[in-house]
């Protein structure tokens, strides 16, 4: 039986080791207990309570102060976790093979967790693949789609080009020259403008066809066109009226200018020699023109256009009468000119 004071001196000891343990502050070791071992326990202790602390507040790198069993058992404890958190960090930069096995329920959820990350992003990228391959073939349509119609949007335009032109010449054809003279005939009488057209035919082009082939006369009208194309400006409209017929129209010109403007082409018909197998072509035309009458009415219509024209038609079989190559203003009794200018045809008044 231990005395009364071995007893009071192990209860003082134990209520000392447990205070170390327990207390917010460990107390300090009383400088009467001088053994080792028990100085050696209390500093055990205290390193433990430190490192406990350190550990608490998430630094797993202190070293554990404790030999033996219990040191042992922090140390596994301490590399687990340190081990967890290396497991997580993998984790997060996208490795779903990690697996924690040394936490009981702890360890079920992370892995649970973790193989539905790796689930979901699975699904995500399948989802991203076949959303990038949709993208990829509205992509490839809108490109087919936009082909498809720059070629329709050039095909209508070579189709209006084509239903506009005369395909032997490139001239405009009688169906666009109509269209354009009815919106020039329109303006010229609005604003109160000059607006001339001239028409002229090749003189005795049936002879040409029966002399050299038709296919040379193909060659003289496409000839003829090119002539027309160099004379004219851009503002002057010209077109194939018919088989060997052309028709000019004139903005802004009197008749008297556009007079001149037939006699300078005429020239240059009568200059232009085509070479053929069977020999030179040369050919003359013979030309009417005429300027828009004064009105009180400014509209137009079918009628007032071909009259419009019949005025210039009938000054070109004007200057055929009289002799051919020749350029006769419909209505004009006296205008300076060029010998070869008839100006005696036609009356304004009738
Ligand atoms: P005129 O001086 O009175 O106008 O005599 P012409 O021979 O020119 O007139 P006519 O009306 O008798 O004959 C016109 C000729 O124009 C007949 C036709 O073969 C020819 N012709 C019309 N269109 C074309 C064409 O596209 N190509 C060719 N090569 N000839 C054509
Ligand atoms: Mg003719
Ligand atoms: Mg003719």
């Amino acid at each position: 039986m231990p005395c009364d004071k071995e007893h009071r001196i192990a209860e003082e000891l134990a209520r000392l080791l447990l205070d170390t343990l327990l207390c917010p502050k460990p107390p300090a070791l009383p400088e009467r207990y001088v053994a080792d071992s028990l100085q050696t326990l209390h500093a055990s202790l205290c390193d433990l309570r430190k490192f406990l602390h350190v550990a608490s507040n998430g630094d797993l790198s202190a070293k554990v102060p404790l030999h033996g069993y219990v040191g042992g058992t922090l140390k596994t404890l301490q590399a687990n976790l340190r081990h967890m958190t290396w497991q997580t960090k993998m984790v997060a930069s996208g490795d779903f093979s990690q697996r924690v096995d040394f936490m009981g329920e702890f360890s079920e959820s992370f892995n649970a967790m973790v193989a539905q990350l790796d689930r979901t992003l699975q699904e995500l990228m399948a989802k991203k693949t076949e959303l990038s391959q949709t993208n990829e073939e509205l992509l490839k349509e809108i490109s087919i789609r936009k082909e498809t119609e720059a070629e329709l949007r050039k095909s209508r335009e070579e189709l209006r080009r084509l239903a506009m032109t005369d395909a032997l010449t490139g001239l405009f054809n009688r169906r666009h020259f109509n269209q354009v003279a009815e919106e020039e005939l329109g303006r010229a009488l609005r604003y109160q403008r000059p607006l001339s057209v001239m028409v002229f035919d090749i003189d005795h082009f049936k002879r040409v066809n029966d002399t050299f082939g038709h296919n040379s006369g193909d060659r003289v009208l496409v000839m003829l066109a090119r002539i027309i194309r160099e004379v004219l400006r851009t503002t002057e409209i010209a077109a194939r009226y018919g088989g060997e017929e052309f028709i000019v129209l004139l903005p802004e010109t009197p008749a008297p200018a556009a007079a001149a403007v037939a006699e300078r082409l005429r020239g240059k018909i009568e200059e232009a020699v085509l070479q053929t197998e069977r020999g030179p072509i040369v050919v003359t035309a013979s030309f009417g023109v005429s300027d828009i009458l004064e009105r009180s009415d400014t509209r137009v219509n079918d009628q007032l256009l071909s009259e419009f024209i019949s005025g210039a038609d009938r000054a070109m079989y004007a200057s055929k009468d009289a002799g051919r190559n020749r350029v006769t203003v419909f209505g004009a009794d006296q205008l300076p000119g060029s010998e070869n200018l008839d100006y005696r045809f036609g009356s304004s008044s009738g």
